[in-house]
C-alpha cells in the first residue's frame, strides 16, 4: 500500500490538543511534532490547532520564530489546516488582543487573509457560541468529499459541526474569495471555514464534530495525498439560507467503584445509587451497576450523543491523586469518542493523603484536560465560591477554582454542576433570605401539603449536605466568576422519569446569559421536546433512561425534529 503522508503538528504547548492528535490517528495518519521552525519547510502538511488567546498564540509563534517560517510556507501555497484559533491567526488582526491580560502592543496575526477578527455582540446573544451549528458551502472542495450534504446544500440535518468561540471573522468583500463555508449564530453571519489553494482552516473543531469532523479531516488529508486539494470551485449560494445552533442531547455517566472495587456506571433515585434489597451481611444494597464507563460512552457516541459527561460521584472521598480513576477513563474515552467530553467530581484543591502535598483546583483540572477532557465541571466548590462571593459584597476574590480554571482554559471549559433540592413554602413571604429565589409551582408540582411555592436549596457532596443558598444565586455568582455553562440537576426529579423540572430551568436560565443544560428526570423521548419548548435551556441531559435502554438517542432527536426543534441527526 502507498505510504500515507505524515502530518506535522504545530502544538506550541498552550493547551490541550490531545483530541486533535487522536482524531488524526484515528483517520490512520502518523504525526510528527514540530519543535523547531526549521521543520516547517520540510513538512508535507501542517495542522495547527490554535489554543488559548490570540495574543498569547501570536506571542509564542513570534518568540519561537515560527511566524516568519509559517508566512513563507503559506505564501508558497503548501498544504495547511488551521483549527479554531489556527484559522483566526490567518487574518490580519483580532479584537481579542485589545483585551486586558497581556502587556505591550497588540500583536498582528499572520495576515494571510484580509480582515479583523471581532467579538460576538453579547447584548444580542449568549457568548461564547458553544455547540453544534450548520455550515453553508460557498466553494466545492475536495476536502469536503466525505462530508454529507451535496455541493451547495447546507448541512441541515446531518453535517452540523461543533463550535466553541467568542470571536469570529466577518465576511467582507476583501476576504469573500477565501470563504469555504459560512455559519449563522443568532443573526450574525461569519466565516466558519476558509480555503484558497492548499491553505485551509476551520473555525469549528473537526476533532469534536463526530463523524462529520473525522470525515473532513480524512477528506483533507486524502486530497493532500492525491494532490487534488486545491481543485476548489465556487458554488452559487442563496443569501437567504441561514444555519442555526441546534439543541444538544447530552448523556451523563455517574461513575464510582462498586463494593468489589470495579469502576462502574451507576444511577440513583434521588441520588441514592444502592439497590433497594439489602445484603444480609452488610445490611445495605449493592451499588447499581449499569456497565463499564468507556464502553457505555462509546456506545452513546456511536448512537449520536452530542456530548458526554463523566461524573465521579464519590469525589468527596480523598484518595491519592495519581490514582484518580477518572483520568484513565478520560484517556481511553478520548481515543474513540469525538464529541465534547466533560468530567466532574473532585475538581477542587486537594491534599494528597500520602505525601501531604497540596494541589490547587487548577492543577487537578489540568490533569483532566491533559487526559482528554474538553470541559471540567465543579459542584461543591461552586457553592462555596458563591457563598464567598456574596459575603464579599459580590466581588470576585480571584482565588476561587472557577476563576483560576476559566482564566487559563477559557470560560467555555468551565462548567458548574448544581444539585438543588426543593424547599416547599406556602408563600414567598415565608422565606426570609432575600437571596433565595422563590418560584410558583404548577398545579401538578405542588408540595406534599399543597404548598404552591418553593425555592431550590443547593447541596454539596453529592446531596449529602444542604447549604443556605439557592440555585439561582449560585448560578449568578458562578457566571460572574467565569463559569461558561451550567449543568442543572434537581435531586427531587433525579431518576423519577417524570420529566425535567421546568420551573427550576426557567428560573436559572432567566437569571444568567450562559447556556444551561437541563438535567434530572427524563423518562421518555418527549421530555426533551417539552423542556426545549417550555424553557430556554440550550441542552438537556439524561442518564437512567439511556442506560436502561428504555429510549434511544435517535428516538429523542426524531421526536425533537417532529416537534420543530432542530437536533443533530
Ligand atoms: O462536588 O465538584 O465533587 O462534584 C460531584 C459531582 O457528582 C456533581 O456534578 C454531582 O452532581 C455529582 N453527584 C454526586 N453524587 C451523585 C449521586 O447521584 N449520588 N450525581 C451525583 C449526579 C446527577 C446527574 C444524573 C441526572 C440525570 N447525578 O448526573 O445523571 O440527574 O439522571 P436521570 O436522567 O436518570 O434522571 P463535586
Amino acid at each position: 500500500a502507498k505510504k500515507k503522508v505524515t502530518v506535522s503538528l504545530l502544538d506550541y504547548g498552550a493547551g490541550n490538543v490531545r483530541s486533535v492528535r487522536n482524531a488524526i490517528t484515528s483517520c490512520g495518519y502518523e504525526i510528527v511534532d514540530i519543535t523547531h521552525p526549521s521543520q516547517i519547510d520540510d513538512a508535507s502538511v501542517i495542522i495547527f490547532p490554535g489554543v488559548g488567546s490570540y495574543h498569547s498564540a501570536m506571542d509564542v509563534l513570534k518568540r519561537e520564530g515560527y511566524d516568519d517560517a509559517l508566512r513563507g510556507y503559506l505564501a508558497a501555497d503548501r498544504p495547511y489546516l488551521g483549527i479554531c484559533l489556527g484559522m483566526q491567526t490567518l487574518f490580519e488582526s483580532s479584537e481579542e488582543t485589545n483585551e486586558a491580560g497581556h502587556v505591550g502592543d497588540p500583536l498582528p496575526g499572520l495576515g494571510v487573509i484580509p480582515g479583523r477578527v471581532v467579538k460576538f455582540d453579547e447584548t444580542k446573544r449568549s457568548v461564547p457560541h458553544i455547540g453544534w451549528n450548520g455550515v453553508v458551502r460557498l466553494q466545492d472542495s475536495p476536502a469536503m468529499r466525505y462530508v454529507s450534504g451535496a455541493s451547495g446544500e447546507s448541512s441541515g440535518g446531518g453535517g452540523e459541526v461543533y463550535f466553541v468561540h467568542s470571536y469570529y471573522a466577518p465576511i467582507t468583500s476583501e476576504n469573500e474569495k477565501w470563504v469555504l463555508t459560512r455559519t449563522t449564530y443568532e443573526g450574525q453571519e461569519y466565516v466558519s471555514s476558509v480555503q484558497r489553494g492548499n491553505v485551509c482552516a476551520t473555525q469549528f473543531h473537526p476533532e469534536k464534530s463526530g463523524a462529520a469532523g473525522l470525515n473532513f479531516i480524512r477528506g483533507f488529508l486524502e486530497s493532500v495525498e492525491d494532490g487534488t486539494l486545491s481543485n476548489t470551485k465556487p458554488i452559487p449560494n442563496n443569501p437567504d439560507e441561514h444555519t442555526q445552533l441546534v439543541k444538544r442531547v447530552v448523556v451523563a455517566l455517574d461513575v464510582r467503584s462498586n463494593d468489589s472495587g470495579d469502576l462502574v456506571v451507576t444511577k440513583g433515585d434521588q441520588y441514592d445509587v444502592r439497590e433497594k434489597d439489602e445484603d444480609a451481611k452488610t445490611g445495605r444494597g449493592g451499588v447499581r451497576n449499569l456497565g463499564k464507563p468507556v464502553q457505555l460512552a462509546s456506545r452513546y457516541y456511536e448512537e449520536g450523543a452530542d456530548e458526554i459527561a463523566f461524573l465521579n460521584i464519590t469525589s468527596f472521598r480523598q484518595g491519592v491523586i495519581e490514582d484518580m480513576p477518572m483520568l484513565q477513563v478520560l484517556e481511553e474515552a478520548s481515543k474513540c469518542i469525538f464529541v465534547p467530553l466533560t468530567v466532574g467530581g473532585g475538581i477542587r484543591s486537594y491534599t494528597d493523603p500520602e505525601s501531604g502535598k497540596v494541589y490547587s483546583a487548577l492543577e487537578v483540572a489540568s490533569r483532566y484536560f491533559r487526559a482528554g477532557a474538553d470541559k471540567v465541571s465543579i459542584g461543591s466548590d461552586a457553592v462555596y465560591a458563591a457563598e464567598e462571593y456574596y459575603k464579599n459584597g459580590k466581588k470576585q476574590g480571584g482565588s476561587s477554582s472557577i476563576e483560576a480554571i476559566s482564566q487559563v482554559y477559557g470560560v467555555q471549559a468551565m462548567v458548574i454542576s448544581i444539585d438543588p433540592k426543593r424547599v416547599y413554602v406556602n408563600s414567598p413571604d415565608d422565606v426570609d433570605n432575600k437571596l433565595h429565589a422563590v418560584v410558583e409551582l404548577d398545579e401538578s408540582q405542588k408540595g406534599p401539603n399543597g404548598e404552591k411555592f418553593c425555592w431550590y436549596q443547593c447541596t454539596v457532596k453529592g446531596g449529602r449536605e444542604s447549604r443556605d443558598i439557592c440555585a439561582v444565586a449560585v448560578a449568578r455568582a458562578a457566571e460572574a466568576l467565569g463559569a461558561g455553562e451550567i449543568m442543572l440537576n434537581c435531586i427531587d426529579m433525579d431518576g423519577q422519569c417524570k420529566g425535567f423540572d421546568h420551573a427550576l430551568m426557567t428560573a436559572v436560565s432567566g437569571a444568567v446569559t450562559i447556556p444551561v443544560i437541563a438535567s434530572s428526570g427524563a423518562g421518555r423521548a418527549g421530555h426533551f421536546a417539552d423542556v426545549f419548548r417550555e424553557t430556554s435551556v440550550q441542552a438537556a441531559l439524561a442518564a437512567g433512561m439511556f442506560h436502561r435502554k428504555e429510549v434511544e438517542i435517535s428516538e429523542v432527536k426524531r421526536d425533537m425534529e417532529s416537534n420543530g426543534i432542530r437536533a443533530r441527526i
